[in-house]
């Protein structure tokens, strides 16, 4: 953005009447993160770390802080085991979490170092309502799976300084899915490396993805699919890597900068 002010072009504004004309407009009234609450149960049984939300709109952390140790925090109300302040599990291979109703927020980050990775698999799950996940300065060496479920959802990847202002990407060395479902969904990537298998499906609705300064070593296999809608405004799609033009199905506006759910212009 470098602050710079961009004049709206006149594929903008058309575009975005013609998204609140669909019917945007009302479910982008305000989510109240700040009334977020309940509890979220963490467990660690042969390696799993399973962290499990209650159906109120819940708020955490998962913050990785040496190898196999995670801390999980909980945000605006929102107890860990009942507790309020963080609680770390030892031991940890896989990470599930599974926020269940409510419009969640999960943020998974590592304590900036060289070399600290998530051993085994990271799945997500945050069920119904609008939710918000982010990744920043992830490592995960296997699967990676993000479900957002129905909802207007958002997932957030980048990358993150180490203290010594080094900056460390996210990084994904086996497959990477995600489904976002229903209603109006966005993800950006920025400063990552897909190292396997993309596969991203934003379901139903008229949905935004947009990728910057990230590497897909793959891109045979990786995919990113709008869903349906496929007419008019359809779904946006904002990459600067041309190679990969053959990875994208059923956007409509391509490229398109995604600013129209909030996506960055770079
Ligand atoms: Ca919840
Ligand atoms: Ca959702
Ligand atoms: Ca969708």
């Amino acid at each position: 953005m470098n602050g710079i002010l961009r004049k709206p072009n006149y594929r903008v504004v058309v575009r975005l009447v013609a998204v609140l004309a669909c019917g945007l407009g009302p479910s982008m009234a305000w989510s109240p993160w700040a009334q977020a609450a309940g509890n979220v149960q963490a467990s660690v049984a042969d390696g799993n770390l399973i962290i499990a939300g209650d159906t109120a709109s819940n708020n955490i952390l998962v913050i990785q802080e040496f190898n196999e140790v995670v801390t999980v925090v909980g945000r605006a109300g929102t107890t860990v085991n009942g507790e309020r302040g963080p609680s770390s599990a030892d031991g940890v291979t896989n990470i599930a979490i599974d926020m269940r109703g409510g419009d969640d927020f999960v943020r998974v980050e590592v304590v900036p170092s060289a070399g600290l990775a998530i051993p085994g698999d990271l799945r997500i799950d945050t069920g119904k309502r609008n939710d918000i996940i982010e990744l920043l300065g992830v490592t995960v060496a296997a699967e990676t799976r993000i479900d957002t479920g129905d909802g207007s959802d958002t997932i957030f990847i980048d990358g993150v300084f180490t203290p010594s202002e080094e900056f460390v990407r996210s990084d994904f060395a086996g497959r990477f899915a995600v489904e976002t479902g229903d209603k109006e969904d966005l993800i950006e990537i920025n400063h990552a490396i897909f190292r396997g298998e993309v596969d991203v499906k934003l379901g139903r609705g008229i949905d935004a993805a947009c990728t910057h300064a990230s590497e897909y070593q793959s891109p045979d296999n990786t995919s990113f699919d709008g869903g349906e809608p496929s007419g008019f405004p359809g779904d946006g799609f904002y990459v600067l890597i041309i190679e990969l033009a053959d990875a994208v199905t059923d956007f409509e506006f391509f490229p398109d900068d995604c600013a129209f759910l909030g996506g960055r212009v770079f």
